[in-house]
């Protein structure tokens, strides 16, 4: 059999997250229409069939990365750093691209442009960026067109010409996600490209993250569907406490504790909204997701706390990274069961 980790980079809202998704079939990374949703490197694990006299089985880890943007703040450049770490283990780069967006031919890359959305310059130069991250890579790299489902065929050319003048990459394969096109064909010449090993996560396994992290995310989700602005992006949800129904309980029930952070009094303010209808709204459309992810009822509980500045703030930042908090946890069970508690 063959298996592998294969990293998925772009830009930011390329589609990587509704990719790992529709890969795995299930929910793994949560998705919206807003920029810069995802904040840590996500793995979603997909077992392939043999296909007889054509392909070996194989189990491909791909690893989802928050969209390739420039840092302007502690939480960008942590966010950096998990795509860094993302290409430090991988046998294979997908270089996701938005099929709908506009050509840049031949630009040279500056950032005197002004700032604005989708200006030209700045694609430009945030394109060469992402170029530059891949450039000495010693594994393949697949370029990926996605949402092609949004443009027409000869759309796609000028795009094509235009990126694989920039870099040599083994495929070029264009898909939709959200339509499931072009899936079956990534997935073979993904496996075709792998090396032969075995599996790195159990069968069943569909991702690393642990429930109480993805429970955080869904609460993320919902903040970004349900407000605007600045507050998404100041906004980080900690889980305080995760507690899974008694065994053989009647009815079980997973209670959950949530904190989310803010910046300002303003923003805390929004998340609250009047009568507190906003978080009662959060809390409902998470507490919901959360349900069919455990497979249970869920209370959910959730308090807003500012913490100024906390996007500066590298301690603030290493607390939200799950693989710290595990550490974390396992630190204090052992603390609990060696030593006498203090206090
Ligand atoms: N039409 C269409 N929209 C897509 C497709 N893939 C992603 N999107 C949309 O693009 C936006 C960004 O998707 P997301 O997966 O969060 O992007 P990410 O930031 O790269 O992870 C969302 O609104 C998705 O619904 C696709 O294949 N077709
Ligand atoms: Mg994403």
């Amino acid at each position: 059999m063959k298996s592998g980790f294969v990293a998925i980079l772009g830009r930011p809202n390329a589609g990587k997250s509704t990719l790992l998704n529709a890969l795995t079939g299930e929910k793994v990374a949560i998705v919206t229409a807003k920029p810069q949703t995802t904040r840590n490197r996500i793995a979603g694990v997909v077992e392939v069939p043999a296909i007889k006299g054509k392909q070996q089985a194989a189990q491909i880890v791909f690893v989802d990365t928050p969209g390739v943007h420039k840092p302007g703040s502690e939480l960008d450049r942590r966010m950096l750093q998990e795509v860094q770490e993302a290409l430090e283990t991988r046998d294979l780069v997908l270089v996701l691209m938005d099929a709908t967006r506009r050509v840049q031919l031949g630009e040279p890359a500056t950032d005197a442009r002004p700032k604005e959305k989708g200006a030209r310059g700045v694609w430009a130069s945030e394109d060469e960026f992402l170029f530059t991250l891949i450039h000495d890579l010693d594994c393949p790299v697949f370029l990926v067109l996605t949402k092609v489902d949004l443009v027409r065929k000869e759309q796609l050319l000028p795009l094509i010409t235009s990126l694989t003048g920039r870099y040599n990459f083994a495929q070029i394969l264009p898909i939709s996600a959200l339509k499931r096109d072009g899936l079956d064909l990534l997935l073979s010449k993904i496996v075709e490209a792998l090396p032969a090993g075995e599996r790195y996560f159990p069968k069943d396994q569909y991702t690393d993250q642990p429930l109480r992290f993805m429970a955080a995310e869904l609460i993320r989700e919902s903040i970004l569907i349900e407000t605007g602005e600045e507050v998404p992006y100041a906004s980080a949800v900690i889980i305080e406490q995760f507690e899974e129904p008694a065994p053989k309980a009647r009815k079980p029930v997973t209670r959950i504790s949530a904190v989310i952070y803010c910046e300002r009094d303003g923003q805390k303010a929004i998340l609250i909204g009047k009568g507190g209808s906003k978080l009662k709204a959060i809390g409902s459309g998470a507490r919901r997701k959360i349900e069919s992810l455990v497979g249970t009822q869920v209370y959910l509980e959730i308090h807003v706390i500012v913490e100024p500045g906390w996007r500066d703030s590298s301690a603030f930042i290493e607390s939200l990274n799950w693989r710290n908090q595990l550490e974390k946890l396992a630190t204090v069970q052992d603390d609990d069961e060696g030593d006498v508690k203090k206090g």
